[in-house]
């Protein structure tokens, strides 16, 4: 065993045990350097587990192929380890401690033979931040070392916030073999642990992100009196100066990073977006009552397809250089493509199996849960606030989702326990980021369905209990960019225009922006949301969009019972209520 880079007993003890347990032959202690990342990106290229991109054309970047059943999260795999089950509560898979602890133990004994374990130190948030933790993954991939050193603050920054206590996370990933029987992402809440096996996609082993920062982080979060939470965080400032920030929780691959870097219409070029965050927010109440957030990453591990000059401008440059990229297609130059990056496909490519593919044909050329992982510091619309141990006050969230009919374009709830209930029963049509049947319904609350490490219908409870140690609370708000008319044209045009909502949803924080009592929340006043210089999207239109239709929302309003009667021995009774009245409403 190298020598340690850190005299901290708890880390050196822990790494000698789990070492002694996956047996590999050398263990390699990161200090997160610019001289290691060299020595360990040439490591990867002779191994072939990364591909060099053009230089000339993207500096710094580098392609991973991963094995053709390992594109996504799996959720059917992820395991909250609670004492019972009611603790991790029914839209949890649940396993018992201590079996799981020997099964996975069991699979990783010399599970790293004739392999190296790298020590990856990190912090999640911004050094000296009351709500920043440490983490420790201990794993045999090289594409995650540096994947991590991309996504978090890696390296000696995140032993001196640890000092010389035992207070981080403890996370082991081992590829073993890759069969997915073998795989498994288990947390133990309890132990700030968490074990995955027998996988190398991001969202299941850079154990920083969905591991601790939601799933282990909401449950800390819950026992603590905070919020961790699968939101981007923006930062609006308006055209006189005033600094407004914004959450929003979308599911997983519904636009989180492109409104996290919307870049307004040229109508409303005054305004200035920054991106905080694109994925996840840890908020606490501050001194003045209001709800400060951090981002707790360092980089932005964000979906390929349908990223372009258009679509997302901030995140084009953002990836131009430093950038692993996963399952993307290849130019026969070196480049990368993906459906959507460009009108008209290259005439031939490699396709994310590494397979000559030409267009026309029925299969894309890249997966549609192809990857770009970026450093945020590359962002030109990056948020200086992003590295301010304090974090931001948020005066707004926004909860959201994928939904062709029914949901209107925006609506505002009408105080904090109607914003829970609008977020509890938050739906979205599933997408390719988790493994499973695309484009079906379901109830995602918060967007946090596949990432609460914990009982459902307590995290409800707790969200409710928030309020009472704010006395300047957000405003709650719900969008939906993605309403169809009847030929099944998008009614919103989204991305840059996306703006105009912002703004109402901005200006209705600062108390300046009329609304109308409808059903479901306050909705634009007809004066209120700006359509001046729009494009085929009048005021019919926006009617359209903001239609709210009594039938359909009965029929929403009873499946809203499909969840709750699942969560139903911890939900809230507010909620319930919630619920009676809305249908009172209707
Ligand atoms: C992600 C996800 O990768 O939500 O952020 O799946
Ligand atoms: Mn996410």
């Amino acid at each position: 065993m190298i020598k340690p880079n850190t005299s901290n007993p708890a880390v050196i003890g822990w790494v000698e045990e789990m070492a002694g347990l996956c047996q590999p032959d050398r263990v390699f202690w990161c200090d997160g350097s610019e001289a290691e990342k060299a020595s360990l990106l040439e490591e990867a290229l002779t191994q072939g587990i990364l591909l060099r991109l053009n230089q000339k054309k993207l500096p710094g970047c580098y392609y991973h192929r991963s094995t053709a059943d390992d594109v996504a999260r799996s959720e059917d795999r992820t395991l909250i380890c609670t004492p019972t089950p009611e603790e991790a509560g029914p839209a949890n898979n649940w396993a018992a401690p201590a079996e799981t602890y020997q099964k996975l133990k069991g699979l990783c004994a010399g599970g790293m033979r004739g392999r190296t374990l790298y020590v990856i130190p990190y912090l999640m948030g911004p050094p000296g931040s009351p709500l920043a933790k440490v983490g420790l993954e201990l794993t045999d991939s090289l594409y995650v070392v540096l994947s991590m050193r991309i996504m978090t603050r890696m390296g000696q920054v995140a032993y001196r916030e640890l000092g010389s206590g035992p207070d981080f996370n403890r996370g082991l990933h081992c590829m073993l073999k890759m069969e997915a029987r073998h795989r498994y992402i288990a947390h133990f809440p309890q132990d700030n642990a968490v074990i995955s096996t027998s996988s190398n996609y991001g969202g299941n082993v850079l154990l920083g992100k969905k591991c601790l920062a939601l799933r282990i982080g909401s449950w800390q979060a819950n026992k603590q009196g905070w919020l961790a939470e699968h939101m981007l965080i923006l930062s609006a400032e308006s055209p006189t100066g005033e600094k407004t920030f914004v959450t929003a929780a979308f599911p997983s691959s519904c636009g989180k990073t492109n409104f996290a870097m919307l870049v307004p219409p040229p109508h409303l070029a005054a305004w200035k977006i920054r991106t905080v965050g694109d994925d996840i927010a840890w908020m606490k109440p501050g001194a003045d009552g209001r709800l400060y957030a951090i981002n707790p990453e360092a980089g932005y591990f964000g979906v390929a397809p349908g990223t372009n000059e258009r679509t997302n401008p901030n995140a084009m440059a953002s990836i131009a250089r430093d950038t692993i990229y996963t399952n993307v297609a290849l130019t026969p130059d070196g480049d990368v493509w993906w459906e959507g990056k460009t009108d008209e496909p290259p005439a031939e490519l490699t396709d994310w199996r590494g397979r000559p593919w030409t267009p026309g044909g029925n299969e894309p050329a890249a997966h549609p849960n192809s990857r770009f992982c970026a450093p945020m510091k590359n962002n030109p619309a990056g948020a200086p606030e992003a590295d301010d141990p304090k974090g931001v006050p948020i005066s707004a969230i926004i909860f959201g989702g994928r939904r062709g009919t029914t949901i209107p374009l925006v609506y505002q709830a009408f105080n904090w326990i109607h914003g829970v209930y609008i977020g509890a029963t938050m739906s979205s049509e599933t997408t390719a980021a988790a493994t499973g049947e695309v484009g079906k319904i379901r109830r995602d609350p918060m967007g946090m369905l596949p990432f609460c490490g914990y009982n459902m219908g307590q995290y409800f409870q707790h969200w409710l209990r928030m309020r009472k140690k704010l006395t300047n609370p957000p405003r709650i708000f719900y969008v939906n960019w993605f309403r169809r008319d009847k030929e099944g044209k998008f009614l919103w045009p989204g991305f840059g225009e996306n703006m105009r909502v912002l703004k109402w949803i901005v200006d209705r924080t600062h108390g300046r922006a009329d609304a109308w009592e409808a059903p479901l929340g306050w909705v634009p006043g007809p004066r209120d949301f700006d359509l001046d210089g729009m494009k085929d999207f009048d005021a019919a239109r926006l009617a359209q969009a903001q239609e709210i239709d009594v039938e359909d929302w009965r029929r929403e309003a009873l499946s809203h019972d499909e969840l709750f009667f699942k969560l139903y021995a911890d939900l809230p009774k507010e909620l319930a209520f919630q619920r009676e009245l809305l249908v009172a409403r209707l």
